[in-house]
């Protein structure tokens, strides 16, 4: 991160940014606007990502952003424009995503500071082994001044391929919650316990885990996913006596995703009663589905025509920073579409055009916002 942030603060120090990390670890970068005092338009992305990525998801809106200072060649705006690179979105080292962005938002709060990750290294000691002071992470909130919050990013997913679409505006993200399971049983011998006297809990697990799946086919619109499992002690010969795996699961509508959330843990509870098991279930993530702002959409799709391209408005399966920023600031994005729509794998990618027509796109926004009275009336929601 610490490289990454250096490589970053080179690009924008020759075209006259300001730099700071904040206390939460974002990478902040400030390019004036032709008067001082200025309101700022934000425009970002997060810098971390999953393991064995991709090199697009989340740092191609970083360095979007940055494209779009050099390809101002020097002009300034009636605003301020901050890069911003959130430290902390996926939520991979604490299962708790969106660290970085929840600090701008004033809900990076002593709760969240406290999570450990798996070596038991908190949020806060973090924070602090990076060289910075959690104390002053109330210095990274957004000021008042703060227009609003566009984030470029990759779709991660088949639709503008298929539609043959380069760009899109999202007009809402869908609603995430991340539960971590785990199932208890009893260790025994593999050879010599018989079937009908086992406490099994990957088995209980397993059975557990093809529920999941089986709810979402059969629910328009729901995707679940357990992504993690470990079981205990973990030996080849040994049965588990316990398993411990997350739970992902997406919705637009909030109200089908909770229902589907109460429905597979009451399933947990019937499953795990059945075999002699018993299950414990923390919720790590509730997060609402959330909508642009419907201003910033329309100001999108215009520069996306402007930009060449037919224009198109979708949801984002995905989570991403906006939707924690749109609880301060009015906030959108715009997609690029994924070839192959594979991401959060090394095979993730981009096509060079559709780059190209998504820093046309947004000159065009730039632009629009700047000549746009509208746009200044636009207030940061205490
Ligand atoms: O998991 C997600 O929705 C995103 O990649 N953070
Ligand atoms: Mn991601
Ligand atoms: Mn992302």
């Amino acid at each position: 991160m610490r490289e990454c942030h250096q490589a970053i603060a080179q690009w924008v120090d020759s075209l006259g940014a300001q730099v700071r990390i904040d206390a939460a670890g974002n990478f902040r970068a400030v390019y004036p606007a032709a008067v001082s005092n200025a309101p700022r338009l934000l425009i970002g992305s997060h810098l971390d990502t999953v393991p064995n990525a991709g090199v697009y998801d989340g740092i191609l809106g970083v360095v979007l952003a940055v494209a779009l200072l050099e390809e101002l060649r020097g002009c300034r705006l009636p605003f301020a424009i901050e890069v911003v690179g959130f430290s902390e979105e996926e939520g991979v080292r604490f299962r708790a995503p969106f660290i970085g962005s929840r600090a701008l938002v004033g809900r990076l709060d002593q709760e969240l500071l406290d999570v450990r990750d798996s070596r038991g290294v908190s949020v806060r000691r973090a924070i602090e082994e990076f060289g910075l002071n959690p104390r002053e992470i109330s210095q990274a909130e957004l000021q008042s001044n703060a227009l609003g919050y566009l984030e470029f990013h990759i779709e991660q997913g088949p639709v503008l391929e298929k539609l043959n679409r380069p760009l899109a505006a999202v007009e809402a993200i869908a609603g995430q919650s991340r539960l971590s399971l785990t199932f208890f049983g009893r260790a025994n011998h593999a050879g010599t316990t018989p079937m009908r006297l086992r406490y099994d809990a990957i088995a209980g697990a397993a059975q557990w885990i093809s529920i999941v799946e089986r709810l979402a086919q059969e629910v328009s619109g729901l995707v679940a996913t357990v992504g993690t499992i470990e079981a205990k002690p973990g030996a080849t010969n040994v049965i588990a006596a316990e398993a411990r795996l997350t739970l992902d699961i997406r919705h637009s509508s909030d109200e089908i995703r909770e229902h589907a959330v109460e429905d597979l843990l009451r399933q947990a509870q019937r499953i795990t009663a059945g075999r002699g098991l018993s299950v414990r279930e923390s919720t790590l993530m509730s997060q609402p589905a959330v909508a642009m702002d419907s201003f910033l959409v329309q100001e999108i799709e215009q520069a996306i025509v402007k930009a060449g391209c037919p224009p198109h408005r979708m949801l984002s399966g995905a989570g991403h920073d906006a939707m924690i920023m749109a609880e301060k600031v009015p906030s959108a994005m715009i997609f690029l579409r994924t070839p192959g729509g594979i991401s959060h794998d090394p095979a993730e990618s981009v096509a060079e055009d559709d780059v190209e027509k998504a820093i046309a796109c947004g000159m065009h926004l730039l632009d629009q916002l700047a000549c746009s009275p509208d746009f200044y009336k636009r207030t940061h929601r205490a």
